[in-house]
């Protein structure tokens, strides 16, 4: 059945981030992403130089169009908002699209490896809180996490090395302020059997808290949080469990990440994912 999702993030021309990503990962999923572009920039901030241009203005003629038109969506994903103005008028968005059965991803994309991202204030970091209260399915990464709980960073990578269950257990206990939404706590790095080196994505629903590992290739590079968004949204209206949407994301971009690391692409220009794009695209009957 077709399906259309809203995709609320920014253009950028270099990344391999944001809508680029998104729109790529929901039409290999089988899914219509309808962008409604944040930002138009150069390239990610990430890089030196970038230059931004910001649509907020025109964000309201999206809702007011595409409203007049009747148009719904299944889903609606909402990734980097770049300004406080561009988080309320996601929320006005919302206000108009996100009804009943409607799956409302958040990514708070606010930083990363305990740094906040490039111009975002205090009013950004709240805007973006006061936002992921109406999601149905939020990934942040750990840095993220703790701006939105208000925890301390160091003392849970203090427990990366030596003690993984407690470091997991410490995070699902203070999940508890999220439990309005389904939550995947992404690209936790933690030491595996004989100090082996791996990444853990916490999935925590309900009571449930379940762990799904990956071997840590190295690197943080541009766009795998935007690229492990769009699959979790599509897997969810493809009624896969989250956990094994969480699988097939971690796959697809590990694969993308080995290649990237073969080719020495540099972490600002994201990773080599283009060619794993089957690994997301299922057998489908024909519709006729
Ligand atoms: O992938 C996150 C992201 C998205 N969009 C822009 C960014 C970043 C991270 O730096 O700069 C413009």
């Amino acid at each position: 059945m077709h399906q259309r999702v809203a995709a609320i993030n920014d253009l950028s021309g270099l990344g391999r981030c944001s809508l680029t990503a998104d729109i790529a990962v929901l039409a290999a999923m089988g899914i219509e992403a309808c962008p409604l572009p944040t930002s138009v920039l150069t390239a990610q901030t990430g890089y030196p130089g970038y230059r931004s241009l910001s649509l907020t203005d025109h964000m309201k003629d999206y809702g007011d169009h595409w409203q007049a038109l009747g148009v719904s969506f299944r889903g609606i994903l909402s990734g980097y908002l770049g300004t406080p103005e561009a988080a309320a008028q996601t929320e006005a968005f919302l206000d108009r699209f996100h009804r009943p059965g409607v799956c409302y991803l958040c990514d708070p994309v606010l930083g990363d490896n305990g740094h906040i991202y490039r111009g975002f204030t205090k009013s950004m970091i709240d805007a973006v809180k006061k936002l992921s209260r109406q999601a149905d399915l939020l990934t942040p990464n750990l840095t993220e996490f703790c701006i939105l709980t208000g925890t301390d960073l160091d003392p849970l990578l203090a427990l990366e090395k030596d003690n993984p269950s407690e470091l997991f257990r410490q995070l699902y206990q203070k999940s508890a302020v999220l439990q309005h939404a389904d939550l995947v706590i992404t690209g936790i790095p933690f030491s595996g059997e004989q100090g082996k080196p791996m990444i853990a994505n916490l999935v925590i629903q309900h009571d449930t808290c379940v762990p799904v590992c990956f071997p840590h290739l190295g690197g943080s590079y541009s766009g795998t949080g935007d690229l492990f968004a769009a699959v979790l949204l599509a897997g969810r209206l493809q009624e896969q469990t989250l956990v094994q949407s969480v699988r097939l994301a971690g796959t697809f971009i590990s694969r993308g990440i080995q290649d990237a690391r073969k080719e020495q692409v540099p972490r600002n220009d994201g990773i080599n994912y283009e060619p794993y794009l089957r690994l997301l695209t299922q057998e489908r009957k024909d519709p006729s």
